[in-house]
């Protein structure tokens, strides 16, 4: 009984083998032809229903992707393998299904590390020639001869399965990650980069924490930082739960459809502008950092998919080059309609060269926070669109092309808007009892339109007052308000806040939201102090 059943179970056996195997691999390629599965699942699926997993699971929808396409695998095989053992006429076929399936596991591992970034290299020929090994061992014992194997038999095939997944694995770890180069690493200092080159790349942000003076209590209700300090000193804008004005690198929100972040190798990468220009070039990192036009500059950054009071919203400073300045020296087409940009993720991005031509902020960016790009916010060069939603800036940018029709980019296809302007916001962001005074502050964001005016109200929109407004740290960036009232006695408060943009229109109180254009409505947040 137990050798009729035994071949179904050798096929799971070997599919279990092959995927602890691939995942065993990842280390010496950087990803793993899993991965490289479950991000074709991510592009391939209607937009409506990677729009619906991103905005309920967020980043964890990812990893659990990658564990769904293992346990498909497995799945398959073991219906395979009771195909192949349990009916008659297929039983006939079995070697030749069994070869054929065999060499499948070879090419779709083949394949799949050469997706997976490493390319026809080395560490692709040693992941390809051991990841398929263990299960093809215990398929071997089970398929050349049609007598059954023991148990015995059973035990040699899965512990030489373990034993060559160990040494793949030991090998994988010793040899390391693929090469980085030799060149600019993220993250690195940004002036150290410019003085080589004059000799010769959904994390919501975490909650913020500047504080002034003692804070006795502290707790956070919705995003919001509701606290107390033992103090008499005037409010500022650094109070617990306040962001900082700038933001550094590290606090910076993360969002991207990637499962593995892209790692590219700076050495071997350039920008090429393409298309419909009279000449296409091709710029280094070195080229960008020390281009005339390069500028600094302060950027807000909002997520569309962010909630209202949501933590997907950051600034920082960029160091970046206008994408106008790039295009004019390749000299643009006059049939031009579209600038598109392409990412090393497959992810694209357009903006009509009509937009692009007038705007010295549409940038590529090659500096952040004082040093090179860190890997997960596009390391070496990536898109900034001041004023539209983070969707526009495309990371991991390989190529500027002019193109002569209007392209369709990756979230106009899944159904998001295609401009992506930023809508008026005013988030609540901290509440703190100083004695008698109750402060409130936060930051609101109008995009390129700026904030004029912001009014805070504290029994639930029934009378507001204006907040005092930080000059913003450019315009490009959010203000950071707070609103300070007499209130001795403790107990429950209804915190509402709203903006008016400068072109004089108030932040619309309508409720809707992100898909597809971005969250509306007014941030409320209930707190007893
Ligand atoms: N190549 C690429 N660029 C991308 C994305 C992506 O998935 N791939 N995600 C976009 C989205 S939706 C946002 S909100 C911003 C986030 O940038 P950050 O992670 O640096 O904050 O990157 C954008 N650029
Ligand atoms: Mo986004």
């Amino acid at each position: 009984m137990i050798s009729e059943r035994f071949p179904p179970v050798t096929w799971v056996a070997g599919a279990l083998a092959w995927v602890l195997g691939l995942v065993a691999l990842r280390p010496l390629v950087g990803s793993d032809p899993l991965v490289v599965a479950a991000q074709w699942v991510i592009d391939s699926v209607p937009g409506s229903v990677a729009t619906w997993a991103i905005e309920t699971l967020g980043k964890d929808a990812q990893p659990a992707l990658v564990f769904g396409v293992a346990l498909a695998t497995v799945a398959a095989a073991a219906v395979c393998g009771a195909v192949v053992w349990y009916v008659d006429p297929v039983r006939r076929w079995r070697s030749r299904v069994t070869g054929t399936v065999a060499v499948a596991v070879f090419v779709a591992t083949a394949v799949g590390f050469f997706e997976a970034g490493s390319g026809l290299s080395l560490r692709w020929l040693v992941a390809t020639l051991l990841a398929p090994l263990p299960p093809l061992a215990l398929w071997w014992r089970r398929t050349d001869a049609m007598a059954p194997v023991g148990r015995r038999g059973a035990l040699r095939g899965v512990g030489s399965a373990v034993g060559a997944l160990a040494v793949g694995g030991i090998v994988a770890r010793g040899v390391g990650g693929p090469p980085r180069g030799s060149g600019p690493q993220p993250g690195e200092d940004l002036d150290r980069l410019e003085e080589k080159t004059a000799v010769g790349t959904t994390t919501p942000a975490p909650t913020p924490v500047a504080d002034s003076g003692e804070v006795d209590s502290r707790r956070t209700v919705n995003n919001t930082v509701v606290s107390t300090a033992e103090t008499d000193t005037d409010f500022g804008f650094d109070f617990a739960g306040m962001p900082d004005r700038v933001g550094s690198a590290s606090d910076h929100y993360v969002v991207d459809k990637t499962i593995s972040t892209p790692q590219v190798n700076a050495d071997a990468w350039s920008l090429s502008v393409e298309g419909i220009v009279d000449e296409a070039g091709d710029y280094t990192l070195e080229d960008l950092v020390t281009h005339p036009e390069a500028r600094d500059m302060t950027v807000t950054t909002a997520c569309i998919s962010n909630a209202v009071g949501g933590n997907l919203i950051s600034t920082v400073d960029w160091r970046a080059v206008p994408v106008r300045a790039l295009l004019e020296e390749a000299g643009v087409g006059a049939d031009a309609v579209d600038v598109v940009t392409r990412a090393e993720d497959g992810y694209t991005e357009a903006l009509p060269w009509s937009v692009v031509r007038e705007r010295d902020d549409i940038v590529i960016a090659v500096g952040m926070d004082g040093g090179t790009l860190p890997r997960q916010h596009g390391f070496p060069a990536r898109l900034l669109v001041p004023g539209r939603y983070g969707m526009k800036s495309t990371k991991w940018v390989r190529s500027v092309r002019v193109a002569a029709s209007d392209h369709a980019a990756y979230w106009e296809q899944r159904g998001w808007v295609e401009q992506a302007v930023v809508n008026t916001l005013s988030y609540v962001r901290a509440v703190q009892r100083r004695g008698d005074r109750i402060g409130i502050g936060g930051v609101a964001y109008a995009g390129r339109r700026n904030v004029a005016r912001v009014e805070v109200s504290v029994d639930d929109g029934e009378t507001w007052t204006d907040a005092t407004l930080e000059d913003p740290p450019s315009p490009h960036a959010w203000r950071r308000w707070r609103h300070v009232s007499e209130r001795p006695d403790s107990g429950p408060i209804d915190v509402v806040v709203r903006a008016t943009d400068g072109e004089g229109n108030l932040q619309t109180s309508e409720r809707s939201g992100p898909h597809p254009g971005g969250s509306t409505g007014w941030h409320r947040v209930s707190v007893s102090l």
